[in-house]
């Protein structure tokens, strides 16, 4: 049997390069709780991302829970259903009614067309995810959100990196949030971040994630502990070197995939991201009812082949337990993710994913 092949795998520089770093915190000593490194990944992150402020986190979780806390959000908020569970979970952890709104079938992102229908009085916040690192049509849902004066908070667990014509993606509403956890671009082992668009928010945000304490003996909220530690602080500030690389290589492996899979009947490549820049975190394909066996059959398929593609999204968040009961969550409510749920395949994409791999994939997709 093949070795395993999973759906992603870390990218990681090679060992030695770590060690001047774990000298460093073992010659000093600071740990943790906003140390030289972290400073310094801070730093080097506004600089690579194009953005002006960014708090470092434990996880990105931990990050959505501060950052709806940070904006005093309440009440119902706007999601969507196609997600990893994290972003539902982080209103229930604030006590908001999560309202689900169908995705776009295109980008898979909230249909901002189906947005306000769903608005009530105690609406506050939308918070969209840009899926797979594809961008929210964010003007369209900024103009929703202008008229309405709500907030938006992007779930931006998936956009490491990626850019609009004009800049960073992270900069489009009231936070953005990202992911640094192993299986991500740009990964931390775990992290995660809030991107601010001024000094006083951070600062905010930097007292929420640290237990509220605003000076030594005062602290003004029910703040969490959501500090990165100087170690992952350290093994950022080394990926960050590499990333760019390890895009790259993304990119090359999606163009791959494109062209291979383009005539195999009934597997739709969905979104080719053309000349925007892209960050190539996932690949999911469609199975669409022309191929020759079922998602679920493919999926097995791969799976005793050693191949290990994942079904994100499925189950929506909409079909778990705590959520299910929502009026929101029925599922002639979201017809296009429901039916999105049980077509997509996410299929194996990472840095060290060799060209044999690649090939040995498409080939066992093509044969049907
Ligand atoms: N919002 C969105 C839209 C998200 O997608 C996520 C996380 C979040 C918020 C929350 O951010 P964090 O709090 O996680 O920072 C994974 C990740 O745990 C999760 O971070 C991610 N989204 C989600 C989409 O995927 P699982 O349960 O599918 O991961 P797991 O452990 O099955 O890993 C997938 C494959 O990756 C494994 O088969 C092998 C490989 N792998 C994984 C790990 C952890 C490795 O090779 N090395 C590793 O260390 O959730």
């Amino acid at each position: 049997m093949d070795k395993p092949i999973y759906v992603t795998q870390p990218h990681l520089p090679p060992l030695e390069e770590f060690i001047p770093y774990l000298e460093k915190i073992w010659n000093n000593k600071i740990l943790t709780n906003g140390g030289p490194f972290h400073q310094q990944l801070e730093q080097a992150l506004c600089q690579y991302l194009g953005v002006e402020h960014i708090a470092l986190f434990t996880n990105g979780t931990l990050a959505l829970v501060t950052a709806l806390q940070a904006l005093r959000v309440t009440g119902e908020v706007i999601t969507t259903p196609y997600s990893f569970v994290a972003t539902s979970h982080s209103l229930l952890w604030n006590g908001i009614k999560p309202v689900f709104v169908d995705i776009e079938p295109n980008t898979l992102n909230l249909d901002p067309a189906k947005i306000e229908a769903a608005i009530t009085p105690q609406t506050t916040a939308i918070m969209p995810v840009h899926c797979y690192g594809h961008p929210c049509d964010v003007d369209a849902i900024q103009k929703i959100a202008d008229n309405y004066n709500l907030k938006v908070i992007y779930d931006a667990a998936h956009a490491f990196g990626v850019k609009d014509a004009d800049g960073s993606i992270l900069r489009h509403g009231d936070l953005s949030v990202l992911s640094f956890h192993a299986t991500k671009v740009f990964n931390t082992f775990e992290g995660g971040a809030i991107v601010c668009p001024d000094a006083k928010t951070k600062l905010r945000i930097d007292q929420l994630k640290n237990f509220g304490f605003v000076d030594e003996v005062t602290v003004v909220a029910p703040g969490i502990n959501g500090k990165m530690s100087e170690l992952n602080s350290a093994i950022g500030l080394l990926q960050l070197k590499h990333v760019d690389q390890a895009i790259a290589r993304r990119k090359e492996i999606d163009t791959t995939y494109r062209q291979l899979l383009k005539n195999v009947e009934g597997i739709n490549c969905l979104l080719n991201s053309g000349e925007k820049v892209a960050n190539y975190s996932y690949f999911p394909i469609l199975v669409e009812a022309q191929y020759p066996i079922s998602r679920n059959a493919l999926y097995q398929k791969l799976k005793d082949q050693n191949i290990y593609a994942r079904r994100y999204f499925y189950p929506l968040i909409s079909d778990f337990p705590m959520y299910r009961g929502l009026p929101s969550a029925r599922r002639e409510n979201l017809p296009v993710a429901t039916d999105v749920a049980f077509k997509v395949l996410c299929l194996p994409i990472y840095p060290e994913l060799t060209n044999d791999s690649l090939q040995r994939i498409v080939n066992l997709i093509a044969e049907g």
